[in-house]
């Protein structure tokens, strides 16, 4: 099928309409395009493809995932002849993965650049969404797919001040495409999630004098990152369909190495030995090395304390490393950061920590940051602070379902979704990594391979089967998100004050919003939910006349 023509101003239209051009909009355009012959587009707000890698360009950016990992597996030359350098890959060389793989599928002609979608309606009689831009333009299709990732709408708090500042301003998810200089310039981050640390050691090697506002000191392990070599590329790119496929089934949607066993029940010694081989080799496996980490206190504290004696022993000022001990919320309950050279960059003698925890930034003023009277003098602020995340840049556009309802709205007291991919009153809706899916807690790629596979599948299903609408139905929405709640609860998980549990944004609901099920048994629900018909949506079937018939009830429950 194709747009057909239509006069400067009018509703031009198509099959589908996505939001966002990162690896999950470009995963669409292939599928959709390319597989199923529909007639996709896709808005992106950037003047380029990448998403999250598009926008974050701060210095020292850099992917958590291994490089051979953070990669597509739907093309088998692609994964082939694709050569990382990295162990763990710097947000340039992504960039420039996700730019090869718009180039070798051809991928551009089906985005439009530089045009964010500010609304989108349901027609419920003609059963299309139709999409305002930015621009003004407006385009309609039966199909609404959202690819807006989960951590876009980046946030600085409203600092009293702030618009005072004669300095320089920026946000690490925002940062200009010239780069920054700071050669001789006093810098203040304030922020030291993962996208502060990753950057403050960068900036320390150029800055004249840097300033770190840390509210809350994060657990942070070492990547011990480093060229790949040709061996290693080799040997895992022969290995790719077993180690793909165990990625899928596995939890996070990575190959890691298993669990001890129980914390208090693996002899300290053999657990002592595991965390250090674990510290040692680097990245994120530490907090996998006991089945109970984030199930108990007791077990946890065992694996938070080796992190704080890693940080006594890595900086030098004793008075420094209390105040980046992390103390206060279980390890792995917020996002835990890989970085390079952290916490040794408190060991140069231009850099200082100012701990806000106890005594919150007072105000920006035209030449710093005011903490406790003090005016810390600096050239520019780097705002590391974060993002709205998982519904912040959905509930942005003024998405509209049936009876006119606002997602925003029905989302107030939290996100409710039917597996992550359907909302009951948007019909025709679907949303890759959407919250109520594994998402941020896995290896986003699988994830969005995931989701893009299903619903292809289903678009499939539904253009066969004559269906025109469907939608998720509220008793397996409220199911799906009592499981999330339930599964959530049975952990630490919503301890911390998190953004996964959209704690960092002022008045937004606290609610855990990942599903923590584990992404091989996410995946396995998603498969049992088509192949029992696509159970919990409710379809409808185009009639001659108006209106449509309604299939199934989509009462079939949504066990989990
Ligand atoms: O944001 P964050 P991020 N006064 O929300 C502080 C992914 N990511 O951009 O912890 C003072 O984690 C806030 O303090 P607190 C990854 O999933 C991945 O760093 O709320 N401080 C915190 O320290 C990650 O988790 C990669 O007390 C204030 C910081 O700002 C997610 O993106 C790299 C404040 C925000 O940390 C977000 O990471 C980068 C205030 N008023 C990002 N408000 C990799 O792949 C907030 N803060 C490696």
């Amino acid at each position: 099928m194709t747009a057909e023509a239509t006069a400067p101003g009018a509703t031009r239209r198509y099959d589908v309409l996505v939001v966002g051009a990162g690896f999950a909009g470009m995963y669409l355009i292939r599928k959709l395009r390319d597989e199923l012959g529909l007639d996709v587009r896709v808005f992106e707000r950037g003047d380029g493809v990448g998403g999250t890698w598009f926008w974050n360009r701060y210095p020292g950016a850099r992917c958590d995932v291994e490089s051979l990992f953070y990669s597509y597996s739907f093309d088998a030359d692609l994964q082939r002849d694709w050569q990382w350098s990295e162990r763990y890959p710097a947000q340039p060389e992504i960039l420039a993965y996700a730019e090869h793989v718009a180039d070798r599928f051809d991928l551009r002609p089906s985005i439009e650049f530089g045009t964010a979608v500010t609304a989108a309606e349901f027609d419920e009689l003609e059963n299309t969404w139709t999409v305002t831009t930015d621009t003004g333009d407006r385009a309609s299709a039966p199909y609404l797919i959202t690819a807006v990732g989960c951590l876009s709408a980046w946030q600085i708090p409203s600092f009293e001040g702030i618009e005072s500042f004669a300095g320089e301003v920026h946000h690490t998810g925002d940062w200009p495409k010239e780069g920054v200089d700071f050669t001789g310039r006093r810098v203040a981050v304030i922020g030291t999630g993962s996208s502060g640390i990753q950057s403050i050691p960068v900036i320390a090697r150029q800055a004249a004098h840097l300033t770190v506002f840390q509210r809350t000191a994060h657990y942070s392990i070492p990547a011990r990152n480093r060229p790949l070599t040709e061996v290693e590329q080799r040997d895992t790119k022969a290995e790719y369909d077993v180690l793909r496929d165990l990625a899928r089934q596995s939890r996070a949607g990575l190959v890691t190495d298993a669990a001890l066993g129980a914390a208090l029940e693996t002899d300290p010694l053999v657990a002592r030995t595991e965390l250090e081989r674990r510290w040692w080799r680097g990245g994120a496996g530490l907090t996998g090395i006991f089945t109970d980490t984030i199930l108990s206190t007791e077990a946890n504290e065992v694996v938070a304390e080796f992190v704080r004696g890693k940080v006594r022993s890595l900086v030098r000022d004793p008075r420094t490393a209390a105040l980046l001990e992390p103390r206060d919320y279980p390890i792995g309950t917020k996002r835990l950061v890989i970085d390079s050279d952290y916490y040794a960059t408190f060991n140069l003698p231009h850099v200082d920590l100012v701990s806000v925890r106890d005594t919150p930034i007072e105000r920006i003023s035209p030449r710093g940051v005011v903490v406790d009277g003090h005016e810390y003098e600096c050239d520019a602020i780097v705002f590391a602070t974060g993002f709205d995340a998982m519904t912040g840049s959905l509930n942005r556009i003024a998405i509209r379902g049936t009876g006119g309802q606002l997602l925003r709205d029905k989302w107030a007291a939290g996100p409710q979704s039917y597996l992550g991919l359907g909302v009951s009153g948007f019909p025709n809706m679907f949303m890759v990594t959407g919250p109520g899916s594994p998402s941020v807690l896995s290896n986003m790629i699988v994830s969005i391979e995931q989701h893009v596979d299903w619903i292809a599948d289903y678009l499939g299903h539904l253009q066969r089967a004559g269906i025109v609408r469907t939608e998720a139905s509220p008793e397996a929405e409220r199911d799906w998100v009592e499981h999330v709640n339930d599964l959530a609860a049975g952990t630490l998980l919503p301890t911390a004050a998190s953004w996964y549990m959209g704690a960092n944004i002022p008045g937004k609901p606290r609610v855990y919003m990942p599903y923590c099920g584990g992404v091989g048994t996410y995946r396995d629900k998603c498969a049992q939910v088509a192949g029992d018909g696509y159970a919990g949506f409710v379809h409808h079937r185009a009639r001659r006349g108006s209106g449509s018939t309604v299939e199934n009830d989509g009462a079939v429950p949504a066990s989990a």
